[in-house]
């Protein structure tokens, strides 16, 4: 059920990057190249999730939002695996971008993929000039100076030296966690009751840091084939990991108390329609890939 729900969202959201990017150029093949490869595209499928509890949003304007983050969560691989950062060669199944089109290009489809999902926010045809501002404020909050951009230069920063428990969740949220939770804030745009808003931000923010645990143990028990990408990367570089800190079982623990405190937030949200949010909740802790 869920399997074929995320299926349906990938479809959707593929056919649609294809659209917005087009093919006339170097820099455009080099965008698709990373925007179209197997991914799991959890992130569209949080925002589909969100906005069915109470459908403020019609289908074109889900599938932009919905195509916006995944094109930013697409630049932000991109730019992780350069050498300058991760310095990975494997990414969602083959090459890294920037083993396949060179670093100059890979950096410019990355800033490309960013600067598309803003535009796409701006140009659509169904969302009024408050939701897009909305919308705008949220994902440059998300992944900014103060957000993903920041989570990143403190999990460089880590690679030096031993950080705490506190830290690495910080840093967790920063770097993914954040953007997940903009997904949920996503399909709530139109959306003006703050009650609610809140409980769903709370619930954004337990399961975009779990999401991340989760990410830290695949790393240790899973391979390069199921993930897509190196396993050794985060002991390569040093990494400070969750799992690292406080050990596989303390972090599967861990993951499992986020998923169960954000369900709990769903109580007290007046729909009938939370189960594909409970559905994506459970799927982050137990995923295999
Ligand atoms: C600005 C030069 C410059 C670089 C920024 C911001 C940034 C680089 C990187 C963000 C940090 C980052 C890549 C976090 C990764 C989080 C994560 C768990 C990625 C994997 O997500 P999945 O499992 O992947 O959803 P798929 O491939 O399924 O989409």
């Amino acid at each position: 059920m869920l399997n074929d729900y995320l299926s349906e969202v990938r479809d959707i959201v593929s056919c649609n990057i294809r659209d917005v990017i087009g093919n006339s150029n170097l820099i455009e093949e080099a965008m698709n190249y990373s925007a179209l490869a197997d991914s799991k595209m959890i992130r569209a499928g949080l925002i589909f999730a969100s906005s069915e509890i109470n459908q403020y949003l019609n289908i074109n304007s889900k599938i932009t939002l919905a195509t916006s983050l995944e094109l930013i969560h697409t630049y932000s691989l991109i730019h992780d695996d350069l050498p300058s950062m991760d310095d990975d060669n494997f990414r969602r199944g083959k090459k890294a971008n920037h083993i396949v089109y060179g670093e100059a290009n890979a950096i410019l489809a990355g800033d490309a993929l960013q600067s598309l999902a803003f535009e796409i926010i701006a140009n659509d045809s169904d969302l009024n000039s408050s939701d897009k501002v909305q919308a705008i404020n949220l994902l440059t909050k998300a992944i900014g100076k103060n957000g993903m951009v920041y989570g990143q230069h403190l999990d460089i920063e880590s690679e030096k030296r031993r950080v705490s428990q506190n830290e690495i969740e910080d840093i967790h949220m920063l770097k993914t966690g954040l953007l997940i939770e903009c997904s949920i804030m996503f399909g709530q745009i139109g959306n003006q009751n703050k009650e609610e808003l809140d409980l769903l931000r709370i619930f954004g923010k337990n399961i975009g840091l779990a999401f991340q645990i989760i990410d830290d143990l695949l790393e240790t028990t899973s391979d390069k084939e199921t993930l897509g990408k190196n396993i050794d990367s985060d002991k390569k570089n040093n990494k400070s990991t969750y799992v690292k800190i406080i050990g596989a079982e303390s972090a599967n623990k861990r993951a499992n108390e986020l998923k169960e405190h954000a369900i709990s937030q769903l109580q007290n949200v007046r729909s009938d329609k939370v189960s594909l949010l409970i559905d994506l909740a459970k799927y982050i802790t137990t995923r295999k890939n």
